[in-house]
This record gives C-alpha cells, sequence and structure tokens, in this order.
C-alpha cells in the first residue's frame, strides 16, 4: 500500500516533524519479523537458538564501571605525534557518537599545554591575593564547605574546527577530528563572587591573573566583572569529583568564554588593575584581523552548530531511506533558540526541534526527519542564540581575519552526502 507523502518542511527530503510524528509513520528501518524468515511469536521469538548469555549467570561487575568493551571505539582522539607526550596535546571526544547534551566526563575533550600534572590534593592550595583585603589560602577540605552551585555548561576550545578555517580545500575528516575541542558537562563549584567578598576585592581590581599548578604555569587575565557574574571554581564534574584531565583537585570554570581562560589545576588568583599579557594570551589567544590589527581578549565563543549524525567520513546505509538528522547547538552568549536545517544546500531552510532543556552556554540538541531520495546534496544547520546572533557563512568569517587566523570560527559546517552515502566535509 502507497501512503500519501508527508508535508515537506523544506527541499531535500526535509519533513514537516509534527505531521511525521502524527502520521504513526513506517520509517521502514527495522526488519518485519515475516522478512527475518519467523512465523508471528506464538512464543518467544528465539526460544530455539537463544544466545549464550541467556543461558549462564552473568559475571562480576567492577567497582568503578566503565563503557561496554564492544564501545571501544569511541574514545578521544590525539594525534600520534602528541600521544603520550608530556608536552601540548589535544585529545578530541568522539562528538558523532554522543547523544543528549552531557559528555560522558571520560570523553571530555582535553587541551594540554604543560602535560598532565599529577596533584597530591593534601597538598594543593588556591591562593587569592593582590588588589584585596585579605589575602587568602583555601585548601581543598575547606573549599568543599563552601555553598556550591551546578550548571549545565559547555567549554570549547578556541582552536576547535580550525582546520576549515585554515585549509583552502575542505579535509576529509570525521566530526571528531573538527569539532571534538567541545563538550558539556554538568559542572559544580563555589562562586567566585563569593571567595572574592570574602577577600575583600578592592574596587580598584578591574582584572585578575588566574594560574593553573602545572609545570610551566598557565595563566590567563581576566576581567573581574566576568568572574562576578558567573564564574566557579570547579570541583565536581557530572557528579564526581573533576578529572585530572579537567583539572583536578580544581580549576576556574569560566562560562561561554573559550577554553583557556578555563585555568585547570587552579591555584593563584591575584587582583590587579590591569592585565599581565601573559605569554599564554599575548600569543596563540590574540586574533589577527583581515586588515593586521590583533584583537585581544575575544573571550565569548560564537554561536555555531554541526550535524552531528550524519557527519563526516560516515555512511548513508541506503539511499530512499528514512533518517533522523540531527546534532548540537551552543552559544557562549546564552540559550540556543532556533536551529535551521537545509538539506538541499542553503537553498531552502525548515526549523529543526529542540529537545529541551535549552539551557543558556550549553549544549542544545536538535533533529529534523530527512528522506534522502538517493542523490547527491549538501546538508546544512545554522543556530541563533536569544540575543539573535547567529553563524556567519565561511566566507563571511574568513572576511573578517587574516587568512592564516584559526581562533574563533563557528561559521555554517556543511556537508556533503554522495550519491554512494558516503558523507564528506565540505565548504559551503
Ligand atoms: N592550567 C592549565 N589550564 C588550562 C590549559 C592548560 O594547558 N593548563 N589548557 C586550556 C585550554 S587551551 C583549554 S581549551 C581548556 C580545555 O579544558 P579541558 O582540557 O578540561 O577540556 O583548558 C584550559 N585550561
Ligand atoms: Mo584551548
Amino acid at each position: 500500500m502507497t501512503r500519501p507523502p508527508l508535508p515537506a518542511a523544506a527541499g531535500g527530503g526535509l519533513i514537516e516533524r509534527r505531521s511525521f510524528l502524527a502520521s504513526g509513520a513506517r520509517l521502514a528501518v527495522a526488519i518485519p519479523l515475516a522478512a527475518a524468515g519467523m512465523p508471528a511469536p506464538a512464543q518467544p521469538p528465539l526460544a530455539a537458538n537463544r544466545p549464550e548469555w541467556m543461558k549462564t549467570l552473568g559475571g562480576a561487575d567492577q567497582a568503578y564501571g566503565g563503557p561496554s568493551p564492544h564501545e571501544g571505539e569511541v574514545v578521544r582522539r590525539t594525534h600520534t605525534r602528541a600521544a603520550g607526550t608530556a608536552g601540548f596535546s589535544t585529545w578530541r571526544t568522539p562528538i558523532q557518537d554522543q547523544r543528549g547534551i552531557i559528555t560522558a566526563s571520560g570523553l571530555h575533550f582535553a587541551v594540554h599545554h604543560n602535560g598532565l600534572p599529577d596533584i597530591d590534593p593534601a597538598r594543593h592550595r588556591l591562593v587569592l591575593h593582590g588588589l584585596v583585603e585579605r589575602a587568602l589560602q583555601f585548601d581543598v577540605e575547606r573549599l568543599l564547605r563552601y555553598p556550591m552551585v551546578s550548571r549545565v555548561q559547555f567549554l570549547e576550545c578556541s582552536g576547535n574546527t580550525a582546520a576549515n578555517a585554515m585549509s583552502p580545500t575542505a579535509m576529509d575528516v570525521n566530526a571528531q577530528e573538527l569539532f571534538g575541542e567541545v563538550s558539556c558537562s554538568e559542572w559544580t563549584g563555589v562562586p567566585l563572587a563569593l571567595l572574592m567578598r570574602e577577600a575583600g576585592v578592592k574596587p580598584t581590581a578591574s582584572w585578575v591573573v588566574a594560574e593553573g599548578a602545572d609545570g610551566g604555569s598557565h595563566q590567563r587575565s581576566l576581567p573581574t566583572s566576568k568572574l562576578l557574574d558567573d564564574a566557579i571554581v570547579a570541583l565536581y564534574q557530572n557528579g564526581e569529583r573533576l578529572r585530572p584531565s579537567q583539572g583536578y583537585p580544581m580549576r576556574l570554570f569560566v562560562p561561554g568564554w573559550e577554553g583557556n581562560v578555563s585555568v585547570k589545576w587552579l591555584h593563584r588568583l591575584e587582583f590587579t588593575d590591569q592585565p599581565a599579557y601573559t605569554k599564554d594570551e599575548s600569543g596563540l589567544y590574540s586574533e589577527v584581523l583581515a586588515d593586521g590589527r590583533i584583537e585581544r581578549f575575544s573571550f565569548a565563543m560564537g554561536v555555531k552548530s554541526v550535524i552531528t549524525h550524519p557527519s563526516g567520513r560516515q555512511l548513508l546505509p541506503e539511499p530512499n531511506g528514512f533518517y533522523e538528522l540531527g546534532g548540537l547547538a551552543w552559544s557562549g552568549h546564552g540559550r540556543i533558540v532556533r536551529v535551521e536545517v537545509s538539506a538541499d544546500a542553503g537553498r531552502s531552510w525548515a526549523d529543526a526541534a529542540l529537545h529541551g532543556p535549552t539551557l543558556p552556554k550549553a549544549f542544545t540538541r536538535f533533529t529534523i526527519p530527512w528522506q534522502w531520495d538517493g542523490k547527491a546534496t549538501t546538508l546544512m544547520s545554522r543556530a541563533t542564540d536569544e540575543h539573535g546572533r547567529t553563524q556567519p557563512t565561511r566566507a563571511t568569517w574568513k572576511k573578517r581575519y587574516a587568512a592564516h587566523a584559526f581562533n574563533h570560527y563557528h561559521a555554517v559546517q556543511a556537508w556533503r552526502v554522495h550519491k554512494d552515502g558516503r558523507v564528506e566535509n565540505t565548504y559551503a
């Protein structure tokens, strides 16, 4: 029986979501039992040939749970030249395998400029000093006694998606490689405002220099206004104490701002009346604009989105099939209010469904149903936040920055779908 086609939301096979759900449409993805050579089950269908795990007792569990051994491919990835080295390394999260908005702690991306320090929490101290009435020192035990807040928020390296900013032609890489330097966790910690009140930060203290306890002492200057607004000293991540990779035993967490300022292994906050222009902020984390001017302290992360299923180097298993397109959107300025998707290279767009909760400065999951007709096409997503900020095209982004600039790239991402089902990174 042929059914009437479902109402289109836009060109290229995007389906209007409400009527799609209401229609009880047969997705034709599952295998009908009859087709699998089995009669309609009067008794449980597998009774005759049960797998071995249904015939014996299971094994023992472990003290700290881990992922299924069958998911061994879902891991962070680093570049071989950096793997195992003590110096600069980047570990990217498998964003294409994530569903929901929380990144599993063991899969959180990581950027270490000076390797991963092994810190004894009993000997770690946090000092607040400089332009304060009372310089203060906290050990971990004391800090754990303070009132804390919990918020689900993303963390993104300003260099995320740098390959698309720099490479003249689109590199055929997967979403992990391109977009893997962003993650989203529930962060719990002590509001900086509380600690700053206790130290009596002076009105002249417009800046703070935050320093990590890693060998190499990662340092960034931040305006105190941001610390008072929503920054925390994070002690917990997704319900447990921070992972070493994320700054154990404590880190500065600065919501919505480039990852670099969320100083891990935080041990010192010096209140000053001007930025320190540290090595970490004068070099890598200053932007060169197209006209040669330098943009310092480009803190906030722009509005960004990416379709994660399907995405680069994946294979659509069948043409003329139903697929749910979906991905993640986020903005360093606030909440995501809209994500538009195009399945015809940007000629037409439809609103994707946003899956709640849509939290400020957090991942927001979006989806839209899609009937692929088996022809080559290009998929794109474009997010808008509550302040009306949206994503530029790659060409518009490139116009603003010098040719070699790569930080803060947040242009619309396009994936080319080939006739044979291959999905490839492309520039739209
Ligand atoms: N002390 C210290 N803090 C640091 C870094 C570092 O190398 N040392 N890397 C920064 C960078 S570049 C980023 S993007 C974020 C990454 O945080 P994550 O490793 O928890 O994902 O931490 C920032 N904080
Ligand atoms: Mo970073």
